[in-house]
């Protein structure tokens, strides 16, 4: 493809200027960057036709920040190959991956500094960007992350972005307690001459403060937030500058590629052609959904940044002021979880936006499991620590008829102490902040098409046979599988039913639903919120309308089925029980 260099405004102005003479285009061309004002900022070079035979001169003076002359390498995990370890270091493989949700035995044997597949669309090597973009604190948060895999991370940063731009990495140890972790990394550091930065908490904080405090200690204009375990892909930094030079409240987020946490390979997140964004569903569960037609065809080039309602959280790029202004992140909010929908709802209620930028790509190793505990932070609380940090947010920046249908999907959650929200009142109201309302029918317009909303629930809690005393129970795991019958532990989780207005039964997400084998964990149907069972308070029976049968335990076996109703038998009857908090 013979791409055109791409300009938004100046469009109308160089179909002009093509027609001139090509010895004083590059001239016209320098003199109209420079005069331009800030808010212009993917230059272009003229016409096509002419852009392929003036590049060299422009990609040097004009931002275009590409690199040349790559040496191809060899060895493990090169080129973000899986890398395999051999049969007599499984040991060592299984013992990491315990330690640390990932194969750290993998990573050691890959080089720190090793090539990735470029996984960008190919029109992304033709922007230009302006050279003066602002200045960068990349910061990195890590509690007990395996030393290679962070200091990978830390040498892709200093490999693949521009120097000028780069003031710093900023690396906030959250109290890890790992001995390579102490005066090793000191040492290693020094290395960086000054680029790279250490500073340590002196008690655990959790990532959500541990990043506020790297915030609050960056010299850059502009701060960059990376997990502990990432690969920064080709050019990534620039395109996620440009649109904060264009205007200071847009957060700006990369689009995040794979690292297998058993083999470092380095796998693209999507299809070439297709862009995803963040929404989220009413139990605050992140998810990404396809943009929708009518917003990619406002774009003129498919590499250009999109509109996204939220981001997974850990990877994205900020203006540091904007971000301190906006209070940072809530300070109640504790250890991990909530903090992305905190941000972004606050970003885009409060005058400002997200874009998800298809020109920069970075890694993320997905861990099989998360390898470390919640700490003391935790234990203060009653209650499951990311549900009220969820509360809290929901509280906060959520209308009522919308806390609503987080509580319809969360009915524990309304009696769980979230602390102290008046400092994220004051700042809504003193930021004369958007009601939700206008984020859902403006920004957020096609979460209900996935996620509509709730009616409210009938019954809810565990559900008790009335036969013997034991409850429902997805024991945890995923669907399709079978539903089974535990003791009743009173804490919810995987035995909390709830029945709603229009039938549908569901555990969390989930729905329950009823085949021939038995009584089933299922996806809901997308985009639906209805369902087949239908309550009698009377008989206390489970009648599934379309099978026309009542959901019953086999008296032997446990096995839960669908069977003729008889409202006579005791295996046939059903207690829903509210619980509360413990
Ligand atoms: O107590 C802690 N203190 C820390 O400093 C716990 C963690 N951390 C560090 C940790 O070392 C890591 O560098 O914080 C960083 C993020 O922790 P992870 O990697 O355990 O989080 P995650 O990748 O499982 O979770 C995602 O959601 C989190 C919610 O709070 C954060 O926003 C993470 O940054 C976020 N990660 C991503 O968005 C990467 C893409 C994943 C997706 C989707
Ligand atoms: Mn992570």
């Amino acid at each position: 493809m013979n791409m055109a260099r791409f300009s938004f405004s100046r469009k109308a102005k160089f179909t002009r200027i093509a027609a001139v003479c090509l010895v004083v285009i590059p001239l016209l061309y320098i003199i109209s960057t420079w005069s331009e004002d800030k808010k212009r900022y993917f230059s272009d070079s003229v016409s096509s036709k002419l852009s392929a035979r003036k590049k060299p001169q422009l990609v040097s003076d004009l931002g275009n920040f590409e690199p040349r002359n790559v040496k191809p390498r060899e060895g493990p995990g090169e080129n973000g190959e899986p890398h395999i370890l051999r049969q007599d270091q499984q040991n060592d493989a299984d013992q990491s991956e315990s330690e640390y949700g990932m194969n750290i035995a993998c990573s050691d044997e890959i080089s720190l500094d090793r090539a990735i597949p470029d996984t960008r669309l190919p029109e992304c090597k033709n922007w230009d960007y302006p050279q003066d973009l602002p200045t960068t604190s990349v910061i990195i948060v890590f509690h007990n992350e395996g030393w290679s895999v962070l200091l990978r991370t830390v040498h892709s940063v200093i490999n693949r972005s521009p120097k000028h731009i780069l003031k710093e990495v900023l690396l906030v140890d959250d109290f890890s307690d790992k001995e390579h972790l102490k005066s090793d990394l000191d040492n290693y550091i020094e290395r960086f001459d000054g680029v790279v930065r250490l500073i340590r908490n002196t008690q655990r904080e959790g990532l959500i403060r541990t990043r506020s405090r790297g915030a609050k200690e960056a010299k850059g204009e502009v701060i960059v937030f990376l997990d502990a375990h990432c690969e920064v892909n080709t050019n990534w930094l620039p395109p996620l500058l440009a649109p904060i030079y264009r205007d200071r409240t847009v957060l700006t987020v990369p689009i995040i590629d794979g690292i297998d946490h058993k083999s470092f390979e380095y796998r693209p997140v999507y299809g070439e052609h297709r862009h995803y964004r963040g929404i989220f569903e009413w139990g605050m569960l992140y998810k990404e959904n396809e943009v929708p037609q009518r917003e990619l065809s406002t774009r003129k080039h498919n590499s250009e940044p999109y509109k996204s309602p939220t981001h997974a959280g850990g990877l994205f790029a900020i203006n540091r002021k904007y971000f301190l202004e906006l209070g940072a992140y809530d300070a109640g909010l504790l250890v991990w979880g909530g903090e992305n929908f905190e941000l972004s709802f606050k970003i885009w209620q409060c005058g400002g936006s997200i874009e998800w930028v298809p020109c920069s790509r970075v890694g993320h190793v997905y861990r099989g499991f998360m390898p470390y505990n919640f700490g003391k932070l935790a234990q203060k609380k009653k209650g499951p620590l990311i549900t009220i940090n969820y509360k809290r947010v929901i509280e906060t920046w959520f209308d009522n008829k919308y806390k609503e249908y987080f509580y319809t999907r969360e009915p524990l959650a309304r009696f769980l102490d979230m602390g102290d929200i008046s400092e994220q009142e004051a700042l809504k109201k003193r930021l004369n902040c958007k009601s939700f309302d206008w984020f859902m029918q403006n920004v957020a317009y096609d979460v209900v098409d996935k996620f509509p909303e709730l009616p409210p629930n009938l019954h809810w809690g565990e559900l008790r046979s009335g036969a013997v005393s034991k409850c429902i129970d997805t024991l945890g795991h995923a669907p399709p599988s079978l539903i089974a019958i535990q003791h009743c532990h009173g804490f919810g989780n995987n035995q909390l039913v709830r029945l709603n207005a229009k039938g549908q039964l569901g555990v969390g997400e989930r729905c329950i639903e009823a085949d021939s084998q038995g009584i089933k964990l299922a996806f809901c149907r997308l985009g639906t919120v209805d369902g087949p069972w239908s309550y009698d308070e009377n008989s206390h029976t489970l009648l599934h309308r379309v099978h026309k049968k009542c959901m019953a335990l086999h008296p032997q076996t446990s096995h839960l089925s669908l069977m003729p109703c008889d409202i006579n038998n005791t295996y046939q009857q059903w207690y829903f029980k509210e619980i509360h908090p413990k």
